[in-house]
């Protein structure tokens, strides 16, 4: 699976449309003049290769399924993300996909396991992302891409993702840091089985335990190829307040930080997403601190740790 001496691949995924607020496709751009692919170098110690934006149709088409908003564009984009990841994957690159609202995981997950046997998948969020086309109240995508995933919710898919068949089940994937769930979706989470660790839990346990604990039941034996799907919304707002749907109570940088470099240290990681943050969400100074907790937990994901501050030479 996972090596230091493999290339990292930055593909950015410059969208919007699964969310209401202007901004989001904006995180990869702002991302790199922040110095994002600097930091991985110097920081991280990794070869780094920017393969710059997808390009995605970002325009708004007014068209509905339901309450559902734009789900044919949200469809369109994660596919051109799923075929992307694909290629980078046959290269032997490690992927990491900068976000761009959180729909995209539904292109990043499905290119994930066309090419990875056996894939399992963290999804460290404020939010569940399970809605369907049934139980959104909002209708935005990004609340949903894992009921495009889910084998145990084929029959509630919302149209048009037909490409996407789907390759996820509850044994396969765990969250961590919710604590903004709609009741609808704790239903689905409850039924289907899923694993969850709320930050009640992260409280309660700590973050070391929550994490052993979350691969313990979609990894026992430490075997599988692991995909990070990291929402920037799971921190404190005090710690990244430059997103659409900022929660208070969440992570604290350490915290983000320990579970980053614990996913490191495993020594499965294949692959993650960092997504929704808005660099148009307020004043520069918060946006400045959303991208420099976004720039540590990549790091950390990649390898860097609060040890000694020797940088690895590779
Ligand atoms: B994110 C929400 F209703 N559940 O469906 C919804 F609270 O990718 C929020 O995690 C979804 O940021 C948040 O719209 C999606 C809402
Ligand atoms: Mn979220
Ligand atoms: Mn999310
Ligand atoms: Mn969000």
């Amino acid at each position: 699976a996972y090596s230091n001496y493999q290339t990292v691949n930055i593909i950015g995924y410059p969208f919007s449309i699964g969310q209401p607020i202007d901004g989001v496709h904006l995180g990869p751009d702002a991302m790199r003049e922040y110095g994002i692919v600097q930091r991985i170098k110097r920081d991280a110690g990794r070869k780094v290769r920017d393969l710059g934006n997808i390009l995605l149709d970002n325009s708004r088409k007014g068209e509905q399924f339901g309450i559902v908003k734009d789900p044919a564009t949200v469809s369109a984009a994660s596919k051109l993300l799923s075929e992307k990841i694909q290629s980078v994957l046959e290269d032997d690159s490690l992927p990491i996909t900068i976000g761009g609202d959180h729909s995209l995981a539904i292109g990043s997950i499905h290119g994930h396991t066309a090419r990875i046997d056996d894939l399992c998948v963290l999804w460290i969020d404020t939010h569940a992302d399970i809605n369907t086309g049934e139980s959104t109240v909002t209708g935005n995508m990004h609340g949903m891409p894992l009921s495009i995933l889910m084998k145990e919710l084929e029959k509630k898919r919302i149209p048009g993702f037909e490409w996407a068949k789907p390759c996820m089940t509850a044994k396969d994937i765990a969250y961590i840091g919710l604590r903004d769930v709609d009741p609808e979706e704790f239903k689905y989470i409850e039924d289907i089985g899923i694993h969850m660790a709320t930050m009640a839990d992260i409280d309660h346990h700590g973050m070391g335990s929550v994490f052993e604990r979350a691969l313990d039941t979609i990894n026992p034996r430490r075997d599988r190829p692991l995909f990070v799907t990291w929402d920037i919304d799971v921190f404190d707002p005090s710690e990244a307040p430059s997103t659409g749907t900022a929660v208070r109570g969440g992570l604290t940088l350490r915290e983000g930080l320990h579970l980053a470099e614990q996913i490191a240290k495993s020594g499965l990681l294949v692959g993650f997403d960092l997504v929704e943050v808005n660099p148009k969400i307020g004043s520069q100074e918060d946006v400045k601190k959303t991208m420099d907790t976004a720039c540590f937990i990549i790091e950390a994901l990649l390898g860097k740790t609060r040890r000694a501050n020797v940088y690895q030479k590779r």
